[in-house]
Formats: C-alpha cells, sequence, structure tokens
C-alpha cells in the first residue's frame, strides 16, 4: 500500500500542475472557470489524489475524440451501445432488433420490415430481444473494423452490422431452435460466427413430453457461414451439429495453435427438468438439480472438420437446415468432451491459442486447459464416453492449472503483459492472475455484481491492456436510482500499471457509467482508429441495403409523382430546408411507392422524414436513399415534416400529403 501512494502521490503532483497550467490558459483567455483554481475545486468537491488522478485519466476535452470505440451488447432493448473510451461517452445506440425512431429503423422502409420479417418464428412479429455478445470481424485473429455481429438469445437469431455506416443489414433466426447463448463468437478470419445453444429442446422445437427428454431433447450449436463479398450470412453455406441435451453455455474459437476448433462450456449435465422421470411425483427445482454433480462437459469440437462432413453430406435436415446428427459427429472424431468443474461458464482461449480458461462459478478456481494435452489425449484415443457415446478426455489429462481467484468466477479476458482477468460474480471484484505462473496477483471490487468484463482489443491474438471494463449488473449505491429499477454499472479501470504492493496489484478504478438499458451482457473494445465508417454515404442515391447507388433512386431534377392505374409512385428528393415535391395527392385505396434520396452531400446533414396517421418514420443520412409502401387507406390531410433541425428553416421544411376519398 506504502508504494502506491508513493506512485499516487507523485502522479498527483503532475496532474494537478497539468490543471494548474490548463486552468491558467483557460483564465488567461478570459473564459474562467466555475470553481476557481483547480486546487480550489478539488478541495471543496473534497476529492482524494486518486480522485483527480482517475478524472484527468478520462478527461475528455472537447474535440478531443476516443482512443477506443466500446460495443456493448444493449440486453433486452436489442440494440448495440457504442460508447468511446476512455471518456465513456455514449456515441450511438445502433437499432438492431428492436425498432429504433431516430434512426427511422424499422418504420417504413421496405428493405427494413425485410430484414425485420427474416428474424420472425413461430408466426409472431418479433420486436423485441435479449442481446448477449456482440463479435467484431476478424483477420488473422485480430479485429479488422468491418462487420459487428450479435446474437439474441430470446428467440436464437443473430445480426449482421455493417461497421461503414453502423446500420444492421441481416438476421438469422436459427432453423432449429428458439433460443441460444453461445453467440456471437468469430473464428480468426471470420468464416464462421458460432451460435451454441442454452436449454435442450427437441431440434426445430416440435413438441415432445419431458419425460422424453433423455432421447429426443437436444443440444445444439450452429455455425453460419460468413461471406465478405456479399457482406451477409450464407444461410445456405451454413450447418449445425446436435449435441447431447446439455445446457451448452458460451463458446470460443480456437486462434493460432487450436485454429479450426472450437469450444463450448456446458451446464446441466444432469439434464434437470425439475420433474424426475422416473418418478413423476418427486420435483425438484432445476437450479438444485442442475448443480447436483461435481463436473459438466467441455465441448472440445474439430470445425474443421465438421465443415468438411457438412459439405459431403454428412447431415440430416431440421425444418430444412443442415444438422449434423450425433453419431456423425462421434464416429467422425468431431465432438469430445474434458469435464469442468462445478457449474462451469465461460470458455475463453488464451491469446496464443494454447489454452483454454472455463470459470467454475459455483467454484472458486478457474480452470485451464492445455490445448496441446488435449490434442495429445485425442490422438492417443482409448477413451470411455458419456451416455450418448462421446468420447470424454479426462481432466487430469487435459488439465493444465487452476487458480483459486475468488466467489463465483464468470469470464475472463487478456492484456498484452501476460495477465488474465476474471470476473467475480460473488465476490463483485476483478482479478488479475498470470498466465504460464498460474498465480493470483491481485483483485478491484467493482460494484456490484459482475457479468462480463471487456479487455482493450481483448479477444484477439494481441490484446492491448491498458483498459478493462467490468460489465456490472447491480449498481445500488452508486447513483440516484430512477425508482426501482436501477441503473447499470459499466466501470472503467485503468491495468497498465503492476504493483505488487498494492491489494489490486496497481489496477485502478477511473469511472463509473451508469447504463440505462439493459441488460447488456458482453462487450468487445477496438482502437477506434482501426474503424473507417463513412462520414457521407459515397454517392447521392445510396442504398444502404445494397451499399451501392440505387439505379432509379430520386435524384436532384427528376422529382415528381407518377400515377399508373392505382399505383402511386412519389420521387422526392430532401435538401436543406425543403421537401420536392411538397404536395402528395392521391386517391383513397391508392397503392403509393414512396421513393425519398437526401440529396445534401455534407457531412451531419441528415433529414428526417416523418409521417403520422401512416406510422412513418425515416431517417435519411447525406445521400441515402429510402423506399416506403404502403396503401392509403386512410383518407385525410396528412402533413410531413422533418424530423431533424437541419438548418434555421427546419421547421418550415414539410408538406401535405392529402387522401382524397371523393
Ligand atoms: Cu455471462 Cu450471456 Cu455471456 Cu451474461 S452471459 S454475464
Ligand atoms: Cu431537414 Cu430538418
Amino acid at each position: 500500500m506504502k508504494a502506491a501512494k508513493k506512485y499516487w502521490k507523485g502522479l498527483v503532483v503532475v496532474v494537478a500542475a497539468m490543471a494548474m497550467f490548463a486552468w491558467a490558459c483557460s483564465s488567461g483567455n478570459g473564459t474562467g472557470s466555475v470553481g476557481g483554481s483547480a486546487d480550489e475545486i478539488i478541495e471543496e468537491r473534497g476529492l482524494t489524489d486518486e480522485d483527480v488522478a482517475a478524472a484527468v485519466s478520462t478527461y475528455t476535452p472537447s474535440g478531443v475524440l476516443d482512443e477506443y470505440v466500446m460495443f456493448a451488447s444493449g440486453g433486452h432493448s436489442g440494440q448495440v451501445f457504442v460508447i468511446g473510451m476512455p471518456s465513456m461517452r455514449l456515441l450511438k445506440t445502433i437499432g438492431v432488433f428492436t425498432p429504433e425512431p431516430w434512426q427511422g429503423w424499422g418504420y417504413g422502409s421496405v428493405a427494413q420490415e425485410e430484414i425485420f420479417a427474416s428474424g420472425n418464428a413461430g408466426g409472431q412479429d418479433l420486436a423485441w430481444a435479449d442481446t448477449h455478445h456482440p463479435a467484431l470481424s476478424e483477420t488473422e485473429g485480430d479485429y479488422d473494423g468491418e462487420w459487428l455481429f450479435i446474437n439474441d438469445k430470446a428467440n436464437a437469431r443473430v445480426a449482421t452490422i455493417d461497421l461503414r455506416d453502423f446500420e444492421t443489414k441481416q438476421f438469422v433466426k436459427n432453423p432449429i431452435a428458439l433460443n441460444d447463448h453461445g453467440g456471437t463468437m468469430v473464428t480468426p478470419d471470420t468464416e464462421w460466427i458460432i451460435e451454441g445453444g442454452q436449454y435442450a429442446a427437441p431440434l426445430g422445437w416440435e413438441y415432445a413430453p419431458l419425460e422424453s427428454y433423455n432421447d429426443e431433447y437436444k443440444g445444439m450449436v450452429t455455425l453460419w457461414k460468413f461471406d465478405r463479398e456479399s457482406g451477409r450470412i450464407d444461410e445456405n453455406a451454413s450447418f449445425a451439429l446436435e449435441l447431447p441435451p446439455y445446457w451448452q453455455d458460451l463458446c470460443d474459437a480456437g486462434k493460432l495453435a487450436s485454429d479450426g476448433w472450437i469450444v463450448c462450456n456446458s451446464f446441466n449435465t444432469e439434464r434437470a427438468t425439475g420433474v424426475d422421470p422416473a418418478d413423476p411425483e418427486n420435483t425438484e427445482p432445476i437450479e438444485a438439480g442442475a448443480s447436483a454433480n461435481e463436473n459438466d462437459y467441455l465441448h472440445v469440437i474439430n470445425l474443421e472438420k465438421a465443415a468438411e462432413v457438412a459439405a459431403n453430406g454428412g447431415t440430416t435436415e431440421v425444418n430444412g437446415f443442415p444438422v449434423v446428427p450425433l453419431e456423425t459427429s462421434i464416429d467422425e472424431g468431431l465432438l469430445y468432451f474434458v469435464p469442468e468443474p462445478k457449474s462451469p461458464h465461460g470458455a475463453d482461449v488464451t491469446p496464443d491459442g494454447e489454452y483454454i480458461v472455463v470459470a467454475g462459478k459455483l467454484d472458486p478456481h478457474v480452470t485451464i486447459y492445455s490445448w496441446d494435452k488435449i490434442l495429445g489425449a485425442i490422438e492417443a484415443g482409448d477413451l470411455e464416453t458419456d451416455e450418448y457415446g462421446v468420447p470424454i478426455i479426462p481432466l487430469d489429462t487435459a488439465k493444465e492449472a487452476q487458480v483459486e481467484l475468488g466467489l463465483g468466477p464468470l469470464h475472463t479476458q487478456f492484456d498484452d503483459q501476460g495477465y488474465a482477468y476474471t470476473s467475480l460474480f460473488l465476490d463483485s471484484a476483478i482479478a488479475r492472475w498470470k498466465l504460464g505462473d498460474w498465480t493470483l496477483e491481485g483483485s478491484i471490487p467493482v460494484q456490484y455484481n459482475i457479468g462480463h468484463l471487456a479487455a482493450a482489443e481483448g479477444d484477439t491474438v494481441s490484446p492491448d491492456g491498458k483498459y478493462v471494463v467490468a460489465l456490472n449488473k447491480w449498481s445500488i449505491d452508486r447513483f440516484f436510482h430512477p425508482g426501482p429499477l436501477y441503473p447499470q454499472n459499466f466501470q472503467l479501470i485503468d491495468v497498465t500499471n503492476v504493483d505488487p504492493d498494492s491489494d489490486t496489484n496497481g489496477m485502478q478504478l477511473l469511472y463509473d457509467m451508469p447504463i440505462g438499458m439493459g441488460e447488456p451482457h458482453y462487450a468487445q473494445i477496438i482502437k477506434a482508429d482501426k474503424l473507417e465508417p463513412w462520414a457521407v454515404y459515397p454517392e447521392v442515391g445510396w442504398d444502404p441495403e445494397t451499399q451501392s447507388v440505387k439505379a432509379d433512386a430520386p435524384q436532384a431534377g427528376n422529382e415528381g409523382v407518377v400515377r399508373d392505374g392505382n399505383n402511386v409512385t412519389v420521387n422526392m428528393t430532401a435538401i436543406r430546408s425543403h421537401f420536392a415535391p411538397e404536395r402528395v395527392e392521391v386517391n383513397q385505396g391508392d397503392h403509393v411507392t414512396w421513393n425519398i434520396t437526401n440529396v445534401d452531400t455534407s457531412e451531419d446533414a441528415t433529414h428526417g422524414f416523418a409521417m403520422p396517421g401512416y406510422n412513418i418514420s425515416l431517417s435519411l443520412e447525406p445521400g441515402e436513399t429510402q423506399t416506403v409502401e404502403f396503401d392509403a387507406t386512410q383518407s385525410g390531410v396528412f402533413t410531413y415534416y422533418c424530423s431533424e433541425f437541419c438548418s434555421a428553416l427546419h421547421l418550415e421544411m414539410a408538406g401535405y400529403f392529402l387522401v382524397n376519398s371523393g
């Protein structure tokens, strides 16, 4: 603790000097400062040295850009949050599985309606999701900044987001399952996107009595093929593996040493369903039944070989989707199990691909499996099997080490100094431990009940270190609480320093960021300069669905209304501060196709197109074209207007849509 104090004293002197200097400069400019000098403010607000150091570590002056960008799951919002780091400023909420009015996401655009429809299941229109794990696309195991994927646990869907315009381009609905969990994770070149299952059910969710659980219910992992050319998941080149009815949990892709393989942890290998099939009178809560055994199974899957088997027709079909049967996986050597202690959670492959870290939820250890040893055991063969015939590699054969970290370990991330960081749900802390030495170095308390944690580039072959973010479920006393549903708490932690004399081993908490939208599970953090988003669309008349110019997009000069029988086509342009045309008249019952192009090309010159009465809300970014289609069923006078304050005469940017019943 002594050394830590000294360190902070030194830093604070520098920091205070910087602050004084900044204050002197700004007051010299006559801008002044609210509370007086930096020292006076520090004193008045009762800030400690550490507070001040933390404040200046994250303070980002106006106009200065963040070094990192975090993509956080939006949880039940079904969206993705884009957050600048270290400032922890929310930059955008990307509309994904849920309509998002500001972006006009899902409020009339024909192309977007098709995307939403493709994600529907069970005859239901879905407008919600439970997003868990975003995954950035990778090239050779490093984030490349091109694509982002995220799963919907509730409905077993995966979305594809294009990071040129930060817009959602695709949903795929898993045809064989209603829920998932181990997704999304990508292979090192983003050839495959992993979507592991969660709660076992008959594949395709057809009815089967719970008494038949052991035979009729199945687990699964789905491998979605990503096609970079088209920027879409190719559903026709994708497949799934049937698994025993254990509850598969979190997956990860092998890399470098383990490239070509994937791993998934699982729980409830007890197959508890709340009822004893042999004695239906005997009920037991699932939570008790599912944590009865000492071990569950880490699933080790040879993806490369599985893809070959699938491509060569080694599949059956469920709802038209190719599934490799469990027997085939066993015969072809695609699937192996390794025991994992006590209700595990998280399976994280180390940056070099040599080890897999599995946390023990109800066990204070993480277990580290050696990739070498796993391969050795597979090669040696002669393995016992589980009830379904899947070969089991003994824990002692595959185990490299176990490290006792604290209570409720969940997820692990990595840095550039050879440390691993594991979230401790029950202890509300992050533990730092050393790879290779397998030693706990220290832990830092977080507030409170941390789920995932995210490290800068922490899932890649070359993590950056510097920052770890704790993604906490509870905030309790950290913020003003707006009613009984509290914000969740993202906490930014500096992990640059290593100080063996401090309890936290030198890790320092920098910033609390309340997230008023939950429940975010996971996030990934990329160096901002790896992202190359467009400032405006490349050409006027751009269709974000195809990422190309739409041949018949309205352009300046060809606006107008064309009638063909009962079909009316409106070709409209939007420019500051004017829609052309400003008057559109149709007959009640006409079918209306309404094309709009924003012909503005300057940065940030977005126009909205809102038409109450017909439930239309679009956001037209510079150059963008959109089409809405509807039947003019309701007669009357409808004013359409621009819903983005785009110019001094923005309020004048409006027009009349007249539907004549005569
Ligand atoms: Cu631990 Cu869905 Cu990744 Cu939540 S899961 S925390
Ligand atoms: Cu365009 Cu306001």
